[in-house]
């Protein structure tokens, strides 16, 4: 009877740490399961990809600052973590030889579109700093944050500058819904 008592025990025990161990491991951030499509004209065929696919595209993550002027001329950094948005196009839609022009579109209907090349450009700048070249980036964590589920879309269009001066703020696509080619 003490010796089956002390299994049960055991077991108990055996359970509670597995529970324990499963909810301080690896928990798979909820956002991973929000999802972008990429579309249009351009492409063979439209392919919904997820935060995690995104994620695990691990040769071509990017963190870095990223340098902003906006509509009112306030400069500042903002720290990103993303994936190159030339790469996410190029392994994981289709893109058709005619492609031209790529659209980022928010749920809120903002649109900013770019072409081919200029989403293929590892070498946008930063005004105040020469020696260093920018990629566009698919970003999923602002200021060491992943973005809030709550306001929508995790995914934010990040970008350097084209030249001193240059007001790339406004292009920094928030809350993307999908990735139009044509
Ligand atoms: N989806 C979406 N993204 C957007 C906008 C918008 O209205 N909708 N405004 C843009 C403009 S004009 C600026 S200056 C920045 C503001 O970014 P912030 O909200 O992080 O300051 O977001 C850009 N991205
Ligand atoms: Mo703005």
């Amino acid at each position: 009877m003490i010796i089956r008592q002390k299994r049960w025990a055991l077991l108990l025990l055996l359970a509670a740490l597995l529970i324990v161990a499963g909810c301080a491991g690896e928990k798979g951030d909820p956002a991973d399961a929000a999802t972008i499509t990429i579309e249009g004209d351009g492409v063979e065929s439209a392919v919904q990809l997820t935060l995690g696919d995104l994620k695990a595209m691990k040769d071509a993550l990017v963190e870095d600052d990223y340098f902003s002027i906006n509509t009112y001329g306030t400069e500042a950094y903002y720290h990103f973590k993303g994936v190159w948005a030339w790469a996410v196009l190029e392994q994981k839609a289709s893109l058709k030889e005619g492609a031209k022009e790529v659209s980022f579109v928010a749920e809120d209907g903002y649109t900013v579109t770019y072409t081919l090349e200029e989403v293929q450009r590892d070498d946008y700048i930063d005004q105040q700093d020469p020696q260093k070249k920018y990629k566009m980036i698919l970003a999923w964590e602002e200021e060491h944050e992943p973005y809030d589920l709550d306001e929508g879309s995790p995914i934010r269009l990040v970008n350097g500058q084209t030249e001193p001066g240059d007001v790339n703020k406004p292009r920094w696509v928030s809350r993307i819904e999908k990735i139009v080619v044509k």
